[in-house]
């Protein structure tokens, strides 16, 4: 089922590697031109502007853009008990993973009396992108919301499109989510015209006030990331998403059917998902496919992941070593990488690219989609290679506070004044001497 791509001769170089194995082509600039006249837009004429895209793209034109707070209550009043348990789970464990991971403060004493402290301090406020489209996910709720939370983000809004089959209002279940984690600002608009008012503020048909925010997160499809494209700058952004990878690192005592399940489940996000087996065994990969077309057959949604799986982002690729293998997942730089060999420990700490390492036959990437702790907004297309996942530390700035007494300054003086003569920028040295000159 799956194609196959053989290195077993030779690995090439790993700039060689990146055109060689397999991945999806999403060209965001192709759509920039499309997203540019309607960010404008909605700069200029706000929300009465989101409101027309609304209707336009979604097929849905809600009363306002903000969502009353009592519908997130009545949301959360109809969640299924057993899904409520679940998020509560998964909130609490994201909770206890993102709270240890908070940076503190470091102060450096340099010399008596000079000191550079390095202060993490949250954004102000924060808008998180949570899709509609072909899956409604509460999950990414809790992702991105519980690290902004952790970094001390004292301004959240959640921001997600309409659907027409819940009365204008966005999915129940991101209603809920957002209840149950404390946030109470919810818009019900999506796309790029949501990227753009999160950016621009505007003001509600009620004449309310939707303050602008200092960063967006949040995953979304290739216009939403167009749209984040363009306004980064004015605001922060996260990595841009692509569509899912899971790449698996397994040699012959991996498990075909667990392997098979793994990459099926990722191809069930996207049509355009990658699912990548990378593995020194011919036995398991014949395995892995026979499975694939047995559990293809039977999933909910086979024909997406057929689609997935066929797709030219898809593929096996045959090494001859766990250690080619290695060089095989680095160069590529999946968003998700799962190592099923022996050692798998060992070999997991070898890694050196991936958005997120899953160890072992136990932690499978779904673990970590729900319920490990774990982020799962997580850098996809070969961004692993210069970034991370969604963190704390996404949410928050290192601001340098530099305190030095008049001792320490007149210590460095003449350093400082030689910099300057050398770059030819006197005033520079003088607004130092300036402060020794009359007890010189
Ligand atoms: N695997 C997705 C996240 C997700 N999975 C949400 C299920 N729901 C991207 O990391
Ligand atoms: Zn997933």
């Amino acid at each position: 089922m799956l194609s196959r791509t053989d290195l077993r001769s030779a690995v090439p170089s790993p700039a060689a590697l990146r055109t060689a194995l397999p991945r999806a082509e999403v060209d965001v600039d192709q759509v920039l031109h499309r997203v540019r006249p309607i960010v404008d837009d909605v700069r200029t004429r706000g929300v009465e502007a989101a409101l027309e895209y609304t209707e336009r793209f979604d097929g849905v034109r809600p009363a306002g853009v903000r969502v009353p707070v009592a519908e997130l209550t009545a949301a959360l009043a109809g969640l299924d008990p057993a899904v409520r348990a679940a998020l509560e789970e998964s909130i609490a464990r994201a909770r206890l993973v993102h709270g240890a991971q908070r940076r503190t403060d470091v102060t450096t004493q340099v010399v008596p009396g000079g000191t550079v402290t390095e202060r993490w301090v949250p954004v102000a406020r924060v808008g998180l992108y949570v899709p509609g489209g072909l899956a409604v996910y509460p999950s990414s709720v809790v992702m991105n919301v519980v690290p902004a939370q952790t970094a001390g983000v004292e301004s959240l809004v959640v921001c997600s499109p309409p659907q027409s089959d819940f009365g204008g209002l966005p999915h129940p279940a991101i209603l809920a989510a957002a209840a149950l984690l404390g946030v109470d600002e919810v818009w019900a608009v999506g796309g790029a015209q949501a990227v753009a008012l999160l950016a621009h503020g505007g003001t509600d048909t009620d004449g309310a006030e939707l303050a602008p925010v200092d960063t967006i997160t949040g995953p979304g499809n290739i216009y939403v990331t167009a749209a984040k494209r363009l306004l980064r700058g004015l605001i922060g952004i996260d990595s841009e998403a692509g569509p899912t990878e899971i790449a698996i690192l397994a040699d012959a005592g991996a498990d075909p059917a667990h392997v098979a399940a793994d990459l099926i489940s990722q191809a069930e996000h996207d049509p355009l998902a990658a699912s990548v087996l990378v593995t020194d065994s011919v036995e398991l990969a014949d395995a892995v496919d026979a499975e694939l077309a047995r559990q293809v057959k039977a999933t909910k949604h086979s024909e997406r992941v057929t689609t997935a799986l066929t797709g030219p982002q898809s593929g096996t690729v045959l090494v001859s070593s766990v250690d080619d293998g290695l060089r095989v997942v680095d160069a590529y730089a999946a968003e998700h990488l799962e190592i099923q060999t022996a050692n798998a420990r060992e070999v997991a700490a070898r890694v050196r690219n991936a958005g997120a390492v899953f160890v072992g036959a136990y932690a499978p990437v779904s673990l970590g989609d729900y319920c490990a702790g774990s982020n799962h907004v997580l850098p996809t297309g070969g961004c692993a290679r210069h970034s991370s996942g969604l963190s704390v530390q996404t949410f928050l700035r290192g601001i340098h506070v530099i305190d030095y007494s008049e001792d320490a300054l007149r210590e460095v003086a003449g350093h400082v004044v030689a910099l300057a003569e050398a770059e030819d920028l006197p005033a520079h040295g003088q607004a130092v001497t300036v402060r020794f000159r009359d007890n010189a």
